[in-house]
């Protein structure tokens, strides 16, 4: 028998309009969004009498079961789903790494990896090389595999670091196959200059993280990712923006009229450093990322960017180490594996932050944490909308209840958890996963293999009249100058 289910007298809330409405999902997918539908009694029936029914949330920027920094994450498609699910979140996009530098060993491990997902899930792989075989398996993950991403990280020395050489042939792969290009920016040379600075110093505790790598390097970063990314004439999307300096940048650029994107995540909008110097190593170090969370003013300034669209879209990088891979660091700080949690928290703290304290409607929440990334990486309208023939992704929240973050009932698998002990107004109270109520009443019901690798296809809106820019560029180049062939 197809599975049923009504959701009744809710507020649907899509990123362009809101309105009193009944939902009615057949088989996972959204068939009617109308006031009033009425159903046989084979059908459930959930009451949102009071609350908002809202896309569920898209994380664009996760790493599930990834190896890094001689550790390997410990939420892996099954916790890391779990703990989506129960905050709302009902997709993400992880990011695949490249095996020895084949893509193509990089997607069939995670594709491994992600035989356990409970959610549906995406990928973007990350460029860590550059030859004949990287570039033509760029052509074969587009058009085959549906990625439609590549990220590139300008920190990281002697690891997953690029150089610029590597992202102009990077950036133009990317636009000639209309998949967007993504990049970590922080100066790696400098970073790594930083680091060797802090250690002479004898600065070897968390703080000296944020000491060594301060700012002014992601804006560096940010700065030249843009220019170079306006040179090649392809769209830029900036991951986890961390400062004024870099999201400076992106406001500028985007103010002259170039396609770049910004995406702040929820420790950068609701944290500061103050904790990397918390005298307690096994907190501190908790609070180790890369781009560091920074001093207090940036993240009420990141807050203003995405609440005015300077910055588009709310993601985690969702990198979960527990205090033990984290004491790997523990006589120096360049070896605490970098990553916080983020994937369960992301929608509380996002409505809480933003919507509650007044700065965007519900609307501009909905497009922040679900409608944008669907938009950008070109599944929409299946994802990031409560429409007829949409995957039935849908959330419930309650404006009224709260929520309280901490390390003891959340469902990750970390041993602590860098919000411990937040609250705040508005509680998602169910999560549907493709039609099936996977939590409801406190309680997660969760099914490994239930997810579905969602592809995606290249040339996303981003891409509209590109072309047409590089034509006016062609164009608008001088004749050369015709000399005579020297014969004195
Ligand atoms: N930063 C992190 O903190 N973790 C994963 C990778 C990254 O760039
Ligand atoms: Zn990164
Ligand atoms: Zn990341
Ligand atoms: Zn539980």
């Amino acid at each position: 028998a197809p599975s049923k289910l009504l959701i009744k007298g809710g507020t649907v809330v899509n990123a362009h309009h809101q309105q009193l409405a009944d939902v009615y999902v057949e088989d996972g997918i959204i068939v009617a969004v109308e006031p009033s539908i009425t159903v046989g009694d084979d059908v459930k029936v959930i009451d949102a009498t009071g609350k908002y029914v809202i896309p569920g949330g898209i994380d664009p920027h996760t790493h599930l079961d990834m190896s890094f920094m001689s550790s390997g994450t410990i939420d892996d498609f099954f916790s890391g789903h779990a703990a989506a699910l129960a905050g709302g979140t009902t997709m993400h996009i992880d990011f695949v790494i490249p095996v020895d530098g084949s893509l193509t060993a990089g997607y069939e491990a995670y594709e491994r990896k992600a035989k356990k997902a409970c959610m549906d899930y995406g990928f973007h792989m990350a460029i860590t090389k550059w030859n004949d075989d990287v570039s033509r398996e760029m052509e074969i993950m587009v058009k085959e595999k549906g990625i439609n991403s590549f990220k590139f990280f300008m920190a990281y020395k002697g690891a997953l670091m690029v150089n610029d050489e590597l992202i102009l042939e990077g950036f133009k792969r990317c636009k000639s196959l209309g998949a967007l290009a993504m990049v970590h920016a922080e100066n790696g040379d400098a970073v790594d200059e930083g680091q060797k600075r802090m250690i002479e110093l004898g600065i070897t505790g968390p703080e000296g993280h944020a000491l060594s790598r301060p700012a002014v390097l992601e804006g560096e970063a940010t700065g030249r990712a843009i220019r170079l990314a306006n040179f090649v004439n392809t769209p830029l999307y900036v991951v986890h923006v961390m400062s004024i300096d870099a999201m400076e940048e992106i406001a500028k650029a985007r103010k002259s009229g170039q396609r770049v994107i910004g995406e702040p995540v929820v420790s950068g909008l609701v944290l500061d450093e103050s904790w990397l110097w918390h005298p307690d190593f096994r907190t501190a170090a908790s609070y180790v990322m890369s781009p560091p969370i920074r001093s207090k003013g940036h993240d009420k300034a990141l807050q203003a960017a995405l609440a005015t669209g300077v910055l588009q879209l709310v993601g985690t990088d969702h990198c979960a180490f527990n205090s033990t891979q984290k004491a790997l660091g523990i006589d120096d700080f360049r070896k605490i594996p970098n990553g916080v949690n983020g994937i369960e928290e992301r929608m509380h703290l996002v409505w809480d932050t933003m919507v509650e304290s007044g700065q965007i409607s519900v609307t501009d929440y909905v497009r922040v944490t679900s409608t944008e990334c669907a938009r950008i990486f070109n599944i929409y309208p299946r994802k990031g909308a409560i429409l007829p023939g949409s995957d039935a992704d849908i959330i419930i929240l309650n404006p009224n209840s709260s929520f309280e973050i901490s390390t003891k009932s959340h469902h990750s698998r970390l041993d602590t958890n860098v919000y411990d002990g937040k609250k705040g107004k508005g509680k998602v109270e169910v999560t549907i996963s493709r039609g099936r109520v996977v939590w409801e009443n406190n309680e997660l019901k969760v099914t490994p293999g239930t997810g579905r690798y969602i592809p995606m296809q290249p040339y996303s809106y981003l891409f509209d009249g590109l072309d047409k820019k590089d034509s006016t560029y062609l164009s608008s180049l001088k004749a050369p100058v015709k000399r005579a062939k020297s014969s004195s």
